[in-house]
């Protein structure tokens, strides 16, 4: 009974510790605590710790008088909608959740358990980055966490949540997992604070504009999602983790819809005008199409020109990616193609089928983008797609030109349906491009200039852009109306889901041991 009393003494002092500190730290700052987060992530009492009793181990500086249970993070399993993760949850007011060894042994331990028995792990993040005081040995830990990382990638789904700041090494254990989430007032992620950025740079730059939720969601691009608070970042873990499977050896769950199948999408035509050129917002397209309120967005805020997310049809989860003409024409730029790339990547990985929403001219031309390495960047996409196995769609609505039609159409480079409406054009490119370059001479020749150009103009459009020169050669299976559009991918979805994805590969891929992805 002794002994009992000595466990309950210390797993009181760890809990009361916490809730003295938390008064003026945590909460006043607009932040949950460590155990409040865990506690709102998970269903109610799924929690197990694992962990607890585990302390700083180092004798350099004063670090024995400051060592406390949990060791600034808690560590364990538990549930969400009764399926398995594993947390961990770091507790800034614990030496500002500093990183030193048993710290992130704990969290490289989760994440063990989480690979061992194919459940996500999530972690909640709250840290000021390595343990300065414990020299290498936290650098160590965090060499094991990031190799973990990289272990899971690919075998269960990891997200993290980034609810204060991240600094140091707290970051590229983040950075390597396929989901960042990040506070709007509170989360901050860099690898160096402003003092070092100051003496090393000169610039003068403040916590938030070099590191904070905002810069990381609308520039940066490191962050996928920007939530109001703590409370908004775990409920959307949940909602995240509910569209996929928890490892890569499962399908996504189905989810019971009572959206008809059949359900036909008559505004379509309204909202996509059918000349070309006419701008509308896409995600009114997604929303008509997918299951009603199906839509999850990923990186909302960042590479604007194309949309990325998750959805379901009929139930089945599925990862769009659509074209948004009402930024940039919805051309693929160097972001766009990063945004595209990582996401294909990631819902191959997982079993989640893709499906295009494609109305798009091509790759965004300038030196700009050339010299950023437009080429380098580019050449993710059709590698990604090239390489995924997952059933794969494209809808063709409008424009389907070029390099944006192989990268994000093309049966011969692996989609295993394409649609199209009536008024998609499959070209090589438009009209007025095209006549530049192949009638320039005649053009130059003739007298009057601008009535030849628009009669060839007119030529070239009534030959090439539609769909059935392309349908002709079998390159489009089915030409739809629009409002026939949910119900023909749902069919085609639901057609293609048994698809064993080594069939779709022309070479033994298991003798090889990877390719060369372009970074
Ligand atoms: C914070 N604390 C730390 C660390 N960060 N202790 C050891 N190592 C750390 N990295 C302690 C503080 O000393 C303080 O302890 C307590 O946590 C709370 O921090 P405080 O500064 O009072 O809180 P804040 O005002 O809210 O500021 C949070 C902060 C700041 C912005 C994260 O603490 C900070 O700038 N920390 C250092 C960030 C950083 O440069 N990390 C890189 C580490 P007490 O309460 O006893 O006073 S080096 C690294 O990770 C690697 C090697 C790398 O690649 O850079």
């Amino acid at each position: 009974m002794a002994r009992i009393s000595w466990m309950d003494a210390l797993k009181d002092k760890a809990k009361n510790l916490v809730s003295e500190r938390v008064q003026e730290s945590q909460h006043a700052q607009g932040k949950l605590t460590a155990q409040e987060r865990i506690d709102l992530l998970l269903d109610k009492g799924s929690f197990t710790e694992i962990g607890a009793f585990a302390t700083l181990q180092s004798h350099e500086y004063d670090l024995q008088k400051k060592k406390e249970e949990r060791d600034g993070v808690i560590t364990g399993f538990g549930r969400i909608d009764g399926r398995q993760v594993f947390v961990y949850s770091q507790d800034f007011t614990f030496m500002g959740a500093s990183m030193g060894e048993m710290h992130t042994r704990k969290i490289a331990h989760v994440i063990e358990l989480a690979m061992k028995t194919g459940s996500p792990v999530i972690g909640l993040l709250d840290s000021g980055g390595a343990r300065i005081q414990e020299g290498i040995d936290g650098l160590d830990g965090g060499g094991e966490i990031f190799k973990k990382n990289t272990l899971a990638s690919g075998m269960v789904p990891q997200i993290s949540a980034v609810m204060g700041p991240c600094a140091g090494i707290a970051v590229y254990s983040p950075a390597l997992t396929d989901f960042i989430i990040m506070t709007q007032a509170t989360a901050t992620m860099l690898i160096t604070g402003p003092n070092v950025v100051k003496s090393v740079t000169g610039e003068t730059i403040s916590m938030r504009d070099l590191g904070g939720a905002e810069v990381h969601n609308r520039v940066s691009g490191v962050a996928h999602f920007l939530t109001v608070d703590d409370k908004h970042a775990v409920e959307l873990i949940r909602n995240l983790i509910s569209y996929l499977p928890l490892n890569n050896l499962e399908d996504p769950p189905i989810v019971s819809t009572n959206d008809p199948y059949n359900r036909l999408n008559s505004s379509l035509e309204e909202i996509v005008p059918d000349k070309s050129t006419v701008v509308y917002n896409v995600k009114a397209v997604l929303q008509e199409v997918l299951d009603r309120g199906s839509i999850l967005e990923v990186h909302e805020h960042w590479a604007a020109n194309v949309v990325v997310g998750f959805g379901r049809l009929n139930g089945h989860a599925i990862g769009f990616v659509a074209n948004q003409p009402m930024v940039l024409a919805g051309s693929i730029d160097i972001d766009a193609s990063d945004k595209i790339a990582r996401f294909v990547n990631f819902c191959d990985a997982f079993n989640i089928p893709i499906i295009n929403f494609v109305d798009v001219s091509g790759f965004l031309p300038g030196s700009n983008q050339e010299h950023g390495g437009i080429i380098r960047h580019g050449a993710k996409v059709l590698f990604a797609y090239s390489q995924a196995t997952v059933p794969k769609i494209s809808l063709v609505m409008r424009k389907a030109y070029g390099g944006a039609y192989i990268a994000l159409v093309s049966k011969d480079m692996g989609f295993d349906k394409v649609v199209a409406w009536p008024f998609a054009e499959i070209a090589v490119m438009g009209a007025e491009g095209a006549v530049s370059i192949v009638n320039r001479k005649q053009l130059k020749d003739a007298e009057q200039g601008s009535r030849i150009k628009q009669k060839l103009i007119d030529e070239y459009t009534e030959r090439f852009l539609n769909p059935y020169v392309a349908a002709a050669k079998n390159k489009v299976d089915i030409i739809i109306e629009p409002k026939e559009t949910r119900k023909t991918l749902i069919n085609l979805l639901e057609m293609l889901l048994p698809k064993r994805g080594d069939m779709d590969a022309k070479i033994p891929m298991k003798y090889k041991k990877h390719g060369s992805m372009p970074v």
